[in-house]
């Protein structure tokens, strides 16, 4: 329901932001409507991704888990856990299964200390990365700063589940699904409404 009246809405903007300065408009193939006006170049107001659940990238079944293990990307905006999660998961499983685990930062490499402070699991099993200035695109376009580290420890240590867990940058940090066989996105609710409404 939200999402009906977002789309009225939105709709009503557009007609009211621009005018009837000689329109056109069309579909492509996803669906989304595509105009110029006013001498603007073609556009669309329509948001690239749904964001509904049902319509998100699944993840690929055929994958061979003996090249890299079955791998969860924890992803999110800056700051809501992402790496105290990393530290009770890698707590809670470390006696049953072999783990290791990729941290991603930007420019230090603080997650990865702190899953060693806190000898989350062998510091020899923890990779950190820095990612350099966008965060999001190593987990989620260019991944292979990402899988050439979590394929050397999976070999290195036959490990049983890989923990990859993104750098706290913003809320497209999600991840892609040829790197993560299971994506865990956290938010932090407790500052209101507008994080978990974006
Ligand atoms: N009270 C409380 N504090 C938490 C909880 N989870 C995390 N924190 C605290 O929140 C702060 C941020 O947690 P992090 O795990 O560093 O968050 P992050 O998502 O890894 O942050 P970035 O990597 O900087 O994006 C730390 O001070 C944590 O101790 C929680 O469940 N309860
Ligand atoms: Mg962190």
């Amino acid at each position: 329901m939200a999402s009906s009246e977002n789309i009225h809405h939105h709709h009503d903007h557009q007609q009211h932001a621009h005018g009837d300065a000689g329109a056109t408009s069309w579909v492509d193939q996803d669906g989304r409507v595509y105009h110029s006006h006013d001498g603007l170049a073609q556009h669309s107001h329509v948001p690239i991704y749904s964001g509904f659940f049902s319509t998100r990238a699944l993840p690929f079944h055929s994958r061979d888990y003996n090249e890299r293990a079955f791998t969860v990307g924890i992803g999110g905006p800056d700051g809501p856990g992402k790496t105290a999660l990393m530290l009770v998961l890698c707590q809670f499983l470390r006696d049953k299964y072999s783990l290791a685990a990729v941290t991603n930062d930007i420019f230090t490499k603080v997650d990865g200390e702190f899953l060693v402070k806190h000898e989350a699991i062998p510091q020899e099993r923890i990779r950190p990365v820095e990612t350099g200035g966008r965060p999001h695109a190593a987990i989620r376009e260019d991944t292979c700063i990402n899988l050439g580290p979590l394929e050397e420890l999976s070999n290195l240590y036959k490990t049983d589940l890989l923990l990859c867990v993104s750098g706290g940058d913003n809320l497209a940090a999600n991840f892609s699904r040829e790197l993560a066989d299971y994506i865990i996105y956290i938010i932090d609710v407790s500052a209101g409404d507008k994080i978990p409404r974006k």
